[in-house]
């Protein structure tokens, strides 16, 4: 007998029988499957399952990054619910502002840290006009050229849309000519417009979040792509969110992966109060990967998952931990009790123990270093 079969004999939930028959035989799962998915308590059949299918994709490697995140201003227009680290008002004490030196030096300390990659995502400041933006990534690149610059959400680059009066595609040239190197996944939250106008009434929706992801796919960039859990939403809006960005990815096939944000809940103005769950976090790692047919790596993303779940979901569906990350806002203004840095060792042994081979990658998955 199999190994998978063997295992899944003791599967315990008859609802999801026949989405194990499906996913053995590589059919696409529909809507009703996935919230079935999320709806059972057999949890170790369903990370089986979604093991099985990310061993198909990636083997037994697991991924990290060395990278580090520069977040240029936390001066922002938009005033989402969940949002801990922007500030509306510049003269605010916990408003800041990089100067290009500063953020030059960010990037520095970076480099003479190994890493191949910056993240560098920031609030929409009200007084910036495009080119301060576009300045950041031509500094960077100007100062260290073999540097993955990894810029600007898809909000941002419809607000750089707004105020230079530019096409998002020719947005996307300019800032691709300055140096950028691909698009980060943040902005996304829930797709679904209900939930959209209680937790980021300000937000573009999805429709624009997806066209700029598949313009800058046409383009020649690759992207990752998010979903924020663990708030109001249900799993009904999870599915949906999942399968709208399967259908974007069907056209374009730019996305490298997708990463599941959890939800971290103080010092924001949204009514709730709790962190996820384990079992939600592995749960939602674990449908992801089962409905995310079209994309090759799910991240569990330690920050905010924390570093002891990440590594139980290398067995529940994803196959990647993002990196080394040096100096993390977002989450940490927003109550996140992980490290806000993460030594390479840690990360390798953390892959290790979890059975996996772990590959140090570039920011589109080329491997660097395999540590058999
Ligand atoms: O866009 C904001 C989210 C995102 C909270 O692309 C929150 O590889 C949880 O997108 N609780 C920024 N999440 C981070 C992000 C990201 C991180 C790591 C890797 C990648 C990638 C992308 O964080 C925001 C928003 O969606 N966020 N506040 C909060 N309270």
């Amino acid at each position: 007998m199999l190994d998978i079969d063997r295992a899944l004999s003791l599967a315990s939930d008859k609802e999801i029988f026949p989405i194990i028959d499906k996913v053995l035989q590589g059919e696409r799962l529909p809507f009703e499957d996935g919230v079935k998915l999320f709806k059972t308590n057999d949890i170790l059949t369903l990370g089986y399952l979604a093991n099985y299918i990310t061993e198909k994709k990636n083997g037994k490697y697991a991924y990290f990054v060395i990278n580090r995140q520069i977040n240029p201003t936390n001066v922002c227009v938009l005033d989402c619910k969940f949002c801990a680290f922007a500030q509306m008002d510049k003269n605010d004490p916990r408003a800041y502002e990089l100067s290009y030196d500063q953020i030059v030096e960010k990037a520095r300390y970076a480099v003479e840290n190994g890493a191949t990659e910056v993240h560098i995502v920031g609030g929409l400041h009200p007084e910036w006009d495009f080119q301060t933006y576009l300045n950041i990534v031509s500094i960077i690149k100007k100062n260290f050229p073999n540097l993955h610059i990894k810029a600007f959400t898809a909000v941002e680059i419809d607000y750089f849309s707004q105020i230079s009066g530019l096409s998002y595609e020719e947005v996307l040239i300019k800032l691709k000519e300055a140096g950028l190197g691909s698009l980060p996944g943040g902005g996304a939250e829930i797709f679904s417009p209900n939930i959209r106008r209680i937790i980021a009434p300000k937000k573009i929706g999805y429709k624009k979040y997806l066209e700029i992801h598949k313009t800058a796919h046409r383009l020649g960039l690759h992207s990752t792509t998010t979903m924020l859990y663990g708030h109001v939403e249900s799993y009904e809006d999870r599915v949906d969110h999942m399968l709208k960005i399967r259908e974007a990815q069907d056209e374009t096939g730019g996305f490298t992966c997708f990463i599941p944000l959890a939800y971290q809940p103080e010092n924001n103005e949204l009514p709730v109060y709790d962190f996820t769950t384990g079992i939600d976090d592995l749960k939602t790692i674990a449908v992801s990967r089962l409905m995310l047919d079209n994309i090759d790596h799910v991240k569990a993303y330690w920050v905010m998952i924390g570093e002891k779940t990440a590594q139980v979901a290398l067995n529940f569906g994803a196959d990647d931990m993002d990196g080394t990350v040096m100096e993390e806002k977002i989450a940490h203004f927003a109550g996140a009790k992980s490290p806000t840095q993460q030594q390479k060792e840690k990360l390798i042994r953390l892959i290790k123990e979890a059975g996996k081979i772990p590959v140090e990658r570039d920011t589109l998955y080329n491997p660097i270093r395999i540590y058999e």
